[in-house]
């Protein structure tokens, strides 16, 4: 089992450390999705370093958290925290999307110790999710089910569907985290098709819903311990991002949805999350 992570400040040294592996890992493979990945590196340094109950060194054990990630283009992120938490060297971070590399482009299970579902094709990780939760409960296990979703995908009937299916069975053991970044390929979600109010959806739709600052770490800590104490319902947390969040001249930019930094991009975040990691390291 591995050490869980509580110091917030050792928390926000992890997420500098996965932002810049990121940006690294996208220039060397030179294409893939940059804006979420890098603005979703809180909510996984959360996830692999406090919430989950999980064993890198055992990565198949039956009493584990099951973490599905749903919007599998921004798997760089996924990577990167696996690879720091232990399920495999950190060496292997730079042959992201290299012909024969186990770090596909899209996760791909059964390639990668820790991958619980391949994805790629959006709208499909909550039907999963939902599946592998109705399973846990009907046979009275204790783990829980994490699914990681984007707001995009909330555009397609299938997770609706499984929106419904998660309320009739009451999954108390499901946890949905909504990466709500309000950006997709084109532009601006509330532009193409709006989603709003989804918080109001959600709860009408028989979920408990939970909204944070996606960027803050204690945040999105304490929100995955409430929806323990939810027993009847699944829990919708609508993590509030920022595109690009942690590289200035990426944030709120559509334009990084999906390209890959060029080398002066590479080294000017560098050179600005070395200075945040020097701010974060006084505090
Ligand atoms: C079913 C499906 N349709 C289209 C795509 C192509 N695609 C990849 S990422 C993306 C953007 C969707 O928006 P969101 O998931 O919110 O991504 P973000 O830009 O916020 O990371 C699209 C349309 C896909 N992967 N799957
Ligand atoms: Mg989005």
């Amino acid at each position: 089992m591995y050490k869980k992570i509580t110091s917030i400040k050792k928390l926000k040294l992890m997420a500098n450390t996965i932002r810049q592996d990121v940006l690294k890992m996208l220039y060397e493979a030179k294409s893939g999705h940059s804006a979420g990945s890098v603005s979703l590196a809180d909510v996984f340094t959360a996830m692999y370093f406090n919430v989950l109950r999980h064993d890198p060194d055992n990565s198949n054990w039956e009493g584990r958290d099951r973490l599905i990630l749903s919007n599998g283009h921004v798997c760089p992120v996924m990577y990167s925290a696996m690879a720091n938490v232990g399920y495999f060297p950190t060496e292997e971070l730079l042959t992201l999307r290299k012909p024969g590399s186990r770090l596909q482009g899209h996760p791909h299970k059964g390639t990668l110790p820790g991958i619980e579902n391949s994805s790629g094709p959006l709208g499909q990780g909550l039907s999963i999710a939902v599946g592998m939760a109705i399973v846990a409960k009907r046979a009275g296990k204790h783990h829980r089910i994490y699914a990681i979703l984007s707001d995009g995908e909330h555009q397609e009937g299938q997770t609706w569907e499984a929106i419904l299916l998660a309320a009739k069975f009451r999954l108390g053991n499901l946890t949905a985290i909504l990466d709500r970044n309000n950006i997709q390929i084109d532009g601006f979600t509330e532009e193409i098709l709006p989603l709003e109010p989804l918080a109001e959806k959600f709860r009408a739709f028989g979920w408990h819903v939970i909204e944070v600052n996606g960027h803050d770490i204690s945040k999105i800590i304490s929100a995955c311990e409430e929806t323990k104490a939810v027993y009847e319902k699944p829990t919708m947390i609508i993590a509030h991002t920022i595109p690009g969040k942690g590289v200035p001249f990426m944030e709120y930019l559509t334009e990084w949805h999906g390209k890959p930094p060029a080398k002066e991009h590479l080294e000017e975040a560098l050179k600005y999350l070395e200075e945040e990691r020097k701010l974060i390291e006084e505090e």
